[in-house]
């Protein structure tokens, strides 16, 4: 891998971004290798929890400008379907949790890929805007999707047209994130965060992110049908059992993500 870091420690496969120079901005080989690494994460038993971040000052600047200047890159259409579109459904669509740690500034499909996370956590001084109104763009990565459904209709609407600037403590108040870390133990608690739900009934979790993705466009009585069916599935873990008997044993379950 160039342009991205992947790491794999105590069952966290970890991504970061690797091109600090650009702010991490995005180009098609770099999307390339965080699609493998995502595919990876899918296929790797061993890991059962992804931790996204970013190397340098900036989380990620979203798509590089220099690629789409260039006579030779590759078309809008082929930037977005085959780069954002897939590694934002990708992270959807993994049946393991993922924390997004935004360590500086998310810009357009940058801070669209951070809000797909499962766990969005910020550094103090991080910053998100959308971004692409300022060059004619429409929000993507799923962003138009995303953002309304986690801080309302309004909100979305306003930071998609203006593209202000805001802090990781508004973000965190609006609840497009859910915590802000200090500057200093950023790292180490997102590190904790990714650790901590690698240890937990991971098989549950992902079905868990499963009725979750489903619930904004299923009725109620369909979300209740789904909840039974991805329970039923759930109660048959072997993680289940040894949350039962750990409980009933007053001891600390040993889960396996199974
Ligand atoms: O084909 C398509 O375009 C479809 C896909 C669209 C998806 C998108 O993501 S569209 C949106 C693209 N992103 C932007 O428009 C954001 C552009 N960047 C900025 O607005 C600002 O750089 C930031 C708000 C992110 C940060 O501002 P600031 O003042 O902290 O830093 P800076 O000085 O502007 O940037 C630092 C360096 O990163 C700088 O390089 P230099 O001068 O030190 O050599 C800058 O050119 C570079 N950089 C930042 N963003 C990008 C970039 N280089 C290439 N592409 C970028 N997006």
């Amino acid at each position: 891998m160039q342009h991205i870091l992947f790491s794999i420690e105590n069952n966290v496969a970890r991504i970061t971004f690797n091109r600090p120079e650009v702010f991490n901005a995005m180009h098609q080989a770099m999307r390339t290798e965080i699609l493998e690494a995502l595919d990876i994460c899918a296929s790797d038993t061993s890991i059962r929890a992804v931790l996204i971040t970013g190397n340098g000052r900036a989380f990620c600047a979203g798509e590089d400008l220099q690629e789409v200047t260039d006579p030779q890159g590759p078309s809008l259409n082929t930037i977005i379907s085959t780069g954002y579109n897939p590694i934002v459904q990708k992270i959807r669509n993994l049946e393991k949790p993922v924390v997004v740690a935004v360590n500086g500034v998310a810009a357009g499909a940058g801070a669209n890929i951070a809000i797909a996370g499962d766990v969005v956590v910020a550094t103090a001084s991080a910053t998100f805007t959308q971004a692409f109104s300022k060059i004619g763009l429409i929000p993507d990565s799923g962003g138009t999707w995303t953002l309304p459904r986690l801080v309302g209709f309004q909100r979305a609407s306003a930071l998609m047209m203006l593209s202000e600037k805001i802090t990781a403590d508004d973000a965190q108040a609006m609840g497009m994130i859910w915590k802000v870390f200090h500057d200093e133990t950023f790292l180490t608690e997102s590190i904790e965060l990714a650790e901590t739900l690698a240890q937990m009934p991971t098989r549950g979790l992902a079905l868990t992110k499963k009725a979750l993705n489903a619930s904004f466009d299923n009725a109620f009585s369909d979300q209740l049908a789904l909840e039974d069916q991805l329970q039923t599935e759930a109660g048959n873990t072997a993680d289940y059992r040894e949350g039962v008997a750990a409980f009933l044993e007053k001891r600390k379950p040993a889960f396996k993500g199974e």
